[in-house]
């Protein structure tokens, strides 16, 4: 990839003889550019048919140094591409590493294709002591309630459909991670002859479902009635046109939108008819904004119901309610990221990009005026005081980059909505989904891959737990000369949980002030440029005035541009913007 390749003698020159050997041609078939892995002897038959079979291409290895970033990529990957590539993770332990970045990737609804191994499941062939220990009866069972779907076929001939099923139900939407378990008796089989693989394309997903014609027009004449319409752009995909539909929407309707940090772009934040900077929590003026709203669309908004709780004390809206959401088709009852159950006068079950060309149609050339007074957003207060802050990451970050686009793929908890705007699909990619740390440094290096040929800069501003939590992923990136820019709003400290000590603390009426005490990241605090380093990656010491900032800033986006890894490391204020820390709305829990 970056004159680094690993190429095999011989490599691509057999003929399909083992039983991963089919395995590893599905891959290709599918059109997949990589597998991130860490090896493991589980797999070692699949292992030697990406190497050997295949000659480490289409798909080429990513080696990674835990299987929470070889899934963690994959999840950064899918967030760009809105296409899965694939992972193998060695038979139960790697698995188990496995489970907390494949829960991020199952609550962000994002499609991959994770392979697994295990065995012999026939005892009389295992090893004793590693393959005894290494297999489990029922491995899919430690993952199954976050995977759309899993299997372990018992025959090269099963995994053929085994791939084909896979394949067909990570790209239907709502995405989702599956999991593929390869017997190791089954990898090593000899086969008598190539098996055939039937052609792909005739397993493709169907297209996506439309909106019934009475809920469309059922929608449409109330969207056409409403004085005060709002549009909850969520969740979303990273096409253009997509993008285009729903800024023609808007403005078909004269509607507000906002939009969710937690979720990737969705609308230009910088657009008239997006009055207020996009939110993880409701602000004071989404609050009253979604208060004074009499229709509101909903287009994938993650957890609605609970965006009303806090908005309004409770998780109905008297406002007309139209819900264009696949998520349900989702919802197994293990984990409880399907959120409260929203109340809807129309409930839409398809992707937002099908309702919304289909409510243009249905509306017609035209330009509604609605009623919505002029909505002001709060003025920013920031409270850094001497140090840094996020909006002094932002700036040196403009400034740094000039002219040249860039993809944020990830902000810290404490980022401030209005410190960046967002203009393009590929401007935000939004949340880690299940809210596990360590994942930021694996899903930007997943994104930057994405992102190779398109010119972007990719940027991950990280908080210092989530990136010394990860860190071992930016080897990854330095082997595969990934071009990326991380960015740690460095607080030395487990900073969201001070504030839930502290406010236990004010419950309890004891002493606020030993918040800090098993949260900081100090005596010694990491030396984080040492660290990115030793990976190989571009970093000097760690900045605190505006000047070293932007001089640290400058020397780090000219060596991503050129191709290169950098690591800011910016020591900022121990605290959150204030519109993080105090919300609007009724429930000031956290
Ligand atoms: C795997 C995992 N462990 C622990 C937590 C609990 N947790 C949530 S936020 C947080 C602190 C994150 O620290 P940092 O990335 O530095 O962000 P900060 O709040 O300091 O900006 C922790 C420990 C978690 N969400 N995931
Ligand atoms: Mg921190």
């Amino acid at each position: 990839m970056n004159g680094n390749e690993e190429r095999p003698v011989q490599g691509g020159q057999f003929e399909m003889g083992w039983g991963s050997d089919v395995i590893a041609q599905m891959l290709r078939d599918f059109g997949v550019d990589y597998i991130t892995l860490n090896p493991g002897a589980s797999y070692r038959g699949f292992h030697d048919s990406l190497v050997n079979y295949l000659g480490n291409r289409d798909p080429e290895m990513l080696v990674t140094m835990h299987e929470e970033h070889a899934v963690a990529i994959a999840h950064g990957y899918a967030k760009v591409a809105d296409r899965p590539m694939a992972v193998a993770v060695h038979s139960n332990v790697g698995l188990m590493h496995a489970t907390m970045a494949i829960f991020n990737a199952w609550c962000d609804r994002v499609p991959m294709l994770i392979l697994g191994a295990t065995g012999p499941i026939d005892a009389a062939q295992r090893r004793p002591w590693i393959e005894w220990i290494h297999t489990a009866k029922d491995q899919g069972a430690l993952i199954r309630d976050y995977v759309k779907w899993d299997d372990q076929p018992g025959s090269p001939e099963a995994a053929v459909e085994s791939m084909l099923r896979a394949w067909q139900i990570t790209r239907t939407a709502p995405h989702g991670p599956v999991y593929v378990c390869m017997d190791l008796g089954m990898q090593e089989q000899r086969l008598d002859a190539p098996i055939p693989i039937p052609d792909v394309g005739r397993y493709a997903p169907g297209g996506d479902p439309v909106p019934s014609p009475s809920d469309l027009a059922h929608a449409v004449e109330r969207l056409l009635n409403a004085e005060r319409p709002l549009i909850l752009a969520g969740r979303g995909t990273r096409d253009d046109k997509a993008w285009a539909d729903r800024i023609r929407l808007a403005e078909r309707l004269d509607a507000r939108v906002l939009t969710d940090l937690k979720a990737g772009a969705a609308f230009p934040t910088d657009h008239d008819l997006h009055p207020l900077p996009p939110i993880k929590r409701p602000s004071k003026a989404a609050c009253a904004m979604i208060a004074e709203a009499d229709v509101i669309l909903s287009l994938e908004w993650i957890d609605l119901a609970g965006t009303f709780k806090q908005a309004l004390g409770h998780s109905e809206t008297e406002a007309t309610l139209i819900n264009c959401t696949v998520d349900p088709y989702l919802h197994n009852g293990w984990s409880m990221d399907h959120h409260i159950l929203p109340a809807a006068d129309i409930r839409i079950m398809c992707r937002p990009d099908s309702l919304v060309p289909a409510l243009l149609d249905e509306l017609g050339e035209g330009k509604k005026k609605s009623a919505w007074a002029p909505i002001v957003a709060e003025p920013a207060e920031r409270s850094g005081g001497d140090a840094l802050d996020y909006q002094d990451i932002a700036d040196a970050l403009s400034a740094a980059l000039g002219d040249r686009k860039s993809t944020i793929t990830g902000v810290p908890i404490g980022w401030p909505g209005y410190a960046w705007p967002i203009k393009a699909p590929l401007d935000f990619l939004g949340g880690d989904g299940g809210a596990g740390i360590g994942s930021g440094p694996g899903i930007a290096i997943g994104a930057a891959l994405a992102l190779k040929d398109s010119k972007r800069v990719p940027v991950a501003i990280l908080g210092d737990g989530d990136t010394t939590m990860g860190i071992n992923a930016l080897w990854t990136a330095a082997k595969y000369g990934i071009p990326l820019l991380i960015v740690v709003a460095n607080n030395r400290s487990y900073f969201n949980d001070e504030l839930h000590q502290e406010r236990i603390a004010r419950t309890r009426s004891r002493p606020e002030e030993n918040r800090w005490i098993g949260q900081r990241l100090e005596d010694p605090v990491p030396d984080i440029p040492a660290i990115a380093r030793g990976f190989g990656w571009q970093a000097t010491d760690a900045v605190a005035t505006k000047h070293e900032l932007q001089q640290a800033m400058a020397e780090a986006v000219t060596n991503v541009a050129g191709g290169g890894q950098s690591l800011v490391d910016v020591h900022i204020m121990r605290g959150y913007d204030p519109t993080v820390v105090n919300p609007g709305g009724m429930d000031k829990s956290g």
